[in-house]
């Protein structure tokens, strides 16, 4: 109904219009006569009865739309009936689906054509020099990107076949995306190969905008040179912070100015795969409140090779996070991977990385787009995770959209205000998101902990209110229901805090990137938790679980203890003996050994007095 009105409005109001006159007329003329018996006044009062109740009518009929025309105007326009009436039925054409730009031929013979690795023998001393220059600056291989072509093609469509097949339905239509670049000093060759790869890759129907946000780069070449060389590329604008302000912000810069109806965030060093957006589109347009991510692949940062999809056989990864709330990759758990019938299907992800990804533009803004007072870089990720999750959404990975992006080992960029921001990000998403769990990520960080106690992370109250307002889940189940694989130590274990050494001063220590495996260390103590973090749990396990829940185990035999992965991992399994530790009270000298059967095995005994920062000092010692 509502939408025959729409349609024939201008002529409905020309009907009425007419109505009125001819109302008017017969008013006039019942009013000026005297008597009703005449039948063809009669007549004429009948069919006035009748024009009034259509007059009436309509008069209603204006009265119903009029205002609503002017006031609700926006919100008719995204109503879905619409949609419904402007799409065609079935699938998009190969030919509909055109890039925006064809990419010029390619010389198969090129530096890292196809998406090969980049390869040279001979280098000169001037190039060595400039090859060195580019890693100092940018972290990765600047001189091989230069020698890349802006347009280079990744080679035939190797994704699986049920990618390459895929069709997508017309209705509802395909949103429209803008998609959203920021970057930093980046490398002129790697910026500019990410937006030719975009306008190579995306159909021109779908590809509203390539917006470029800087985030107060200091190199003359992004500054008025890229501004007059994106002119000519049409679509592609950029958009400048001028002062440094980090991801966040200039994220939520990209977004207020984007004009798509799903906004595509990428990083400023990335090739797109054939095929990339469509995928994520099409997921978006399924369901508007889906997060989706493309399945991120490696362009090395030596060579440039682009690691392309292999059609059969892949090994997937889904986003997780550990207590120190550091993102994280993981395998898929198998009743996911029993889900998904093929690669056509979204793998749910408890978190992503944030870097690539599509969002439409209404949800982010439902959702709360940022936590605009979150600083610089690290943890929006993982608080965009939770939040997206506890109120409503969907984290995916898409993996028929395949996207490369040159991981680093390390960033180039400075943080303006040293790398606590990170902890401070990391306390504003804890306070508002994970309730009481908050907790085991405090007692992992010190820093944390302190910012908490001095109050001394902002105000949070807007990002409390959002929470209350889209009526969001809980951590509890988040925990249950997202990640149910995730390893939950004890919200009060019976002890936690550093392993002190009485006489050398010195602390237990897992030494650098130790997962597991590589032998302990004896450190100066730092109080910071860290690598000095230890927890002795309700099953009396002493576990170093910032990142994988790791215990200290003791071989059946002489030798030092261990760090390993541990065996007890909640429901169905238990503590081995020679992970339980017992907890001996002794001062000094050497400890009474305990009836448990691993610690009669150790030959050196080292006394260690434990420090814990739980309640008041323990002056205990505990035989390790
Ligand atoms: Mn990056």
């Amino acid at each position: 109904m509502r939408l025959l009105r729409r349609h024939y409005g201008p002529l409905k109001l020309a009907m009425v219009g007419v109505v009125f006159v001819i109302f008017v007329f017969i008013m006039h003329k019942d009013v000026g006569s005297g008597s009703k018996d005449d039948p063809w006044l009669k007549n004429i009062v009948e069919r006035k009865d009748q024009v009034l109740d259509m007059m009436m009518g309509a008069v209603n009929n204006i009265r119903d739309s009029m205002p609503k025309l002017q006031i609700n105007a926006p919100m008719q326009q995204e109503e879905p009936e619409q949609k419904v009436n402007s799409c065609l039925p079935g699938y998009y054409t190969p030919a509909e689906l055109k890039s925006f730009m064809e990419r010029p031929p390619q010389d198969p013979n090129s530096p890292g054509a196809d998406g090969k690795a980049f390869k040279k023998d001979k280098w000169t001393p001037e190039e060595t020099k400039r090859k060195d220059d580019g890693f100092t600056k940018h972290c990765f291989n600047a001189y091989a990107s230069d020698q890349i072509s802006l347009h280079r093609s990744l080679g035939p469509d190797s994704r699986p076949p049920e990618c390459i097949e895929q069709k997508f339905k017309r209705c509802p239509p395909l949103p429209t995306t803008s998609v959203i670049i920021v970057f930093h000093n980046e490398a002129w060759s790697t910026l500019l190969r990410t937006v030719y790869s975009v306008l190579h890759t995306s159909p021109a129907i779908l590809l509203k905008e390539v917006i470029l946000v800087d985030d107060a780069s200091v190199d003359d070449y992004l500054k008025e040179e890229l501004d007059n060389y994106v002119k000519s590329l049409q679509i592609v604008r950029v958009v400048r912070q001028p002062e440094r302000k980090g991801l966040i912000t200039a994220r939520l810069l990209g977004a207020s100015v984007a004009t798509g109806e799903v906004l595509t965030f990428l990083d400023a060093h990335c090739e797109c795969f054939h095929g990339w957006l469509e995928p994520l589109l099409s997921r978006i347009a399924e369901d508007h409140t889906a997060v989706v991510s493309p399945d991120i692949t490696t362009i090395d940062l030596n060579s440039f090779e682009f690691s392309k999809p292999v059609q059969y056989g892949k090994h997937h990864s889904r986003g997780n996070f550990d207590w120190s709330l550091t993102f994280g990759w993981e395998a898929i758990p198998a009743h996911e991977k029993e889900r998904r019938k093929d690669e056509t299907y979204p793998i749910k992800s408890p978190t992503f990385a944030g870097g690539l990804f599509s969002i439409s533009k209404a949800y982010f803004e439902h959702i709360g787009s940022y936590d605009d007072q979150m600083e610089i870089w690290g943890g929006e990720n993982v608080e965009m995770s939770f939040r997206v999750w506890q109120c409503g959404g969907q984290l995916e990975i898409i993996p028929c959209s395949v996207v490369g992006h040159v991981f680093r080992t390390k960033s180039p960029h400075t943080f303006p205000k040293g790398t606590q921001v990170i902890t401070r990000n990391q306390v504003r998403l804890a306070e508002v998101w994970m309730d009481n769990y908050k907790e085991i990520y405090y007692r992992r960080n010190q820093q944390a902990a302190k910012m908490v106690r001095e109050r001394n992370y902002g105000d949070i109250s807007p990002r409390l209110k959002l929470k209350e307002d889209l009526k969001c889940k809980n951590f509890s189940w988040y925990l249950q229901n997202i990640y149910p694989e995730m390893f939950i130590p004890d919200l009060s274990p019976t002890y936690y805090g550093a392993i002190k050494n009485e006489g050398s001063q010195s602390c237990l220590d897992v030494g650098e990137s130790n997962h597991g495996g590589k032998p302990l260390i004896m450190y100066p103590c730092h109080g910071m938790g860290g690598n000095q973090y230890f927890e002795y749990s309700t099953q009396k396990e002493l576990r170093h679980n910032i990142g994988k829940q790791l215990c200290l185990i003791s071989k059946y035999g002489p030798g030092q203890v261990e760090l390993k992965e541990c065996q007890y991992k909640g429901k169905g399994t238990s503590v081995p003996g020679n992970e339980e530790w017992e907890f001996t009270k002794v001062q000094y000298g050497f400890p009474k050994i305990s009836n448990s059967p691993f610690l009669k095995m150790i030959q050196k005994i080292h006394i260690i007095k434990i420090t814990f920062h739980k309640k008041k000092k323990i002056n205990s010692n505990l035989a390790i």
